[in-house]
């Protein structure tokens, strides 16, 4: 009887001990997650998750100033590490501006977790003060997302978010989550050590009889030609791409999301295909026999008409996502499987080979490119963009990670940034999306630390988005830097109507503010350039200097980005010059 009691004493002191609100739950989920950042912004349903922060110093917030640019800042730590971003927001308004952030993430793969508060349960669907529907709002753009309703559901419901987010192909989760939820109390028994979802098993090995099948497909290829894209990134396949390319001698064309996965300088790269891509590449891909894509999606921007597209060739398909597989093009060989993964056991089975002649076929056509490249160069004015991020790419050296906008800023660093490490550019290339460069930059930043320099290229239109984050850089000490090629107009909406609209600009001429002052109004140091001299330089100052610094390049208005295929054209029929 006595021990019975003592036992039961214990154990109600244990109870009370681990009695927790959730918004306690929360934290302890995120610490044992391994969160060391959440770029968020507090509200009304936040205030009981701000009250306790206080007590969980291993979570540093970083408090931006719109909720799309912690979104953004939790896209780019993420893609930077490959770990999972953290971002957060408020019911209502502040879970709506992560929308733009949550589909961006989505388009290109990024894992994301973001937590939304929500009004208190009894008020769901009363047209609640800051209430919507953000679960719904959403579930196209998430790879999963969750309403808690109940506080002892909150640990498993993390453990799944983070689990999802990073597994698998990576994408955005969210967790909404009531105020009253952080606020009642439950019996808090731990962070589940693992979690198992029915139906949620993605396959990471590649299928060994069609891995077989597609080495003695490349094995027999006279013309092979690897088409890389993000998955490379994701799944740091790096040194395995580099094994394949180099011991079966095979060209390796890029997508924008793989750019970085194979180094720019090397003898087999050859660069972007697609819209604004090398004409050789695109010639390269039409003339392969044998087309080994992995980590890719056959985005209608590397395609072009998929009439005219890689119509001379076998197609081996590689993708962690089994949707992808035949969703726009045809595939001879589908293999489901982390790129990695796959390719540690394909290069097992693949043969040292020369490919001669194809090789100097492709040498040929990059002559005919790098000349009209020259020629572009030559014309250019006092200060071309193309000149400014060539030499970007030269004074960084290699040490750099790039961020973008969305416009012609971002296809110039495409084509003319030397990418010499693995995973340096985080782009918005699925959802295109304008203001994504300063807060990607922050959060890639953020992850790297300061020993790794991080540039954001950027528009003076889609620097305009999400300017507001300078406050944040100064305010949190994030050292980023930022190039704005300022050419007073949406540089590649105006292209668009040069080539296509009868030369007809509306509403594409813009004003920003006096960048320079701008930047020195929020405390960020500043520079303006407008001559060729100065570009080095100034570079070269606004990386050594301790601190976010911002230099607006005054470049000449009107210059447009070529190589361009119209939108649905064949990739054949691209145009150099307007
Ligand atoms: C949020 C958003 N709105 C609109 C667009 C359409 N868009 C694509 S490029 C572009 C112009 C970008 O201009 P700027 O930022 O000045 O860069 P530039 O093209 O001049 O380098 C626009 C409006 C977009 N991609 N994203």
């Amino acid at each position: 009887m006595a021990t019975t009691t003592s036992t039961q004493q214990q154990a109600d002191v244990r109870f009370t001990q681990r009695e927790l609100d959730g918004a306690r739950i929360l934290c302890e989920c995120l610490i044992a997650e391994g969160v060391q950042i959440i770029f968020g912004y507090p509200g009304g349903v936040l205030l009981p998750l701000y009250h306790v922060f206080s007590e969980y110093p291993e979570i540093r917030h970083i408090l931006v100033r719109h909720e799309q640019a912690a979104a953004h800042a939790a896209d780019g730590y993420a893609r930077a590490t490959n770990k999972v971003g953290v971002c957060m927001g408020t019911s209502g308004p502040g879970a709506t501006n992560l929308v733009t952030g949550i589909a961006t993430a989505m388009m290109d793969s990024a894992p994301v977790v973001a937590l939304t508060g929500q009004v208190t349960r009894s008020l769901i669907g009363r047209d609640a003060f800051q209430e919507t529907d953000i679960t719904g709002i959403t579930l196209p753009i998430t790879k999963h997302n969750w309403l808690v309703m109940d506080t002892a559901d909150l640990a498993t419901t993390i453990k799944k978010a983070f689990h999802i987010a990073g597994t698998g192909r990576p994408g955005p989760v969210l967790v909404d989550i009531p105020k009253d939820v952080f606020t009642s109390k439950t019996y808090f028994s731990g962070y589940p050590a693992e979690v198992k979802m029915r139906g949620y098993n993605p396959t990471v090995f590649g299928h060994a009889r069609q891995i077989k099948q597609a080495a003695k497909l490349i094995n027999e290829a006279q013309r092979p030609v690897l088409l890389v894209g993000h998955g490379v990134t994701t799944s740091e396949a790096y040194n395995e791409l580099m094994e394949l390319a180099e011991r079966a001698e095979i060209p390796v064309i890029s997508t924008l999301q793989g750019l970085s996965s194979f180094p720019t300088a090397h003898p087999l790269s050859l660069g972007m295909p697609g819209m604004h891509g090398n004409l050789h590449a695109n010639h390269a891909i039409n003339e392969s026999d044998v087309l080994i894509a992995m980590g890719m999606r056959f985005d209608d921007r590397v395609t072009g008409n998929l009439k005219s597209f890689a119509r001379n060739c076998k197609i081996i398909h590689i993708d962690i996502d089994p949707a992808e597989i035949g969703k726009n093009v045809p595939v001879h060989i589908p293999i489901v499987g982390d790129v990695k993964k796959v390719l540690q056991v394909l290069n097992l089975h693949v043969n040292a080979a020369k490919h001669t002649e194809w090789l100097e076929k492709i040498t040929h056509w990059r002559g005919k490119d790098a000349a009209r490249r020259e020629n572009e160069m030559a014309r250019l004015g006092v200060l071309p963009p193309q000149f400014i991020i060539k030499t970007l790419g030269e004074v960084l050296g290699g040490e750099a990670v790039i961020t973008t906008d969305v416009g012609q800023h971002q296809m110039y660093v495409a084509q003319h940034f030397n990418f010499r490490k693995a995973n340096s550019l985080i782009s918005s290339g699925g959802l295109g999306t304008m203001g994504f460069g300063l807060p990607s930059a922050m959060g890639a930043k953020m992850a790297l630390g300061e020993n790794v320099p991080v540039w954001t290229v950027t528009g003076d239109g889609g620097f305009q988005m999400n300017m507001q984050e300078l406050a944040t850089c100064v305010q949190e000490k994030i050292n980023v830097k930022i190039a704005i090629l300022n050419n007073g107009v949406l540089g590649m909406i105006r292209q668009w109507q040069q080539v296509f609209y009868d030369g007809r600009y509306h509403s594409t001429p813009i004003t920003g503010p006096d960048f320079v002052k701008l930047a020195e109004a929020f405390g960020v140091r500043a520079w303006r350039v407008t001559h060729r001299d100065e570009v080095a330089r100034t570079i070269q100052e606004a990386n050594d200097w301790d601190g976010p610094a911002l230099i607006d390049f005054i470049i000449p208005q009107g210059e447009n980005v070529f190589p361009m295929v119209p939108p649905g054209g064949s990739n054949l029929d691209a145009i150099t010059e307007a």
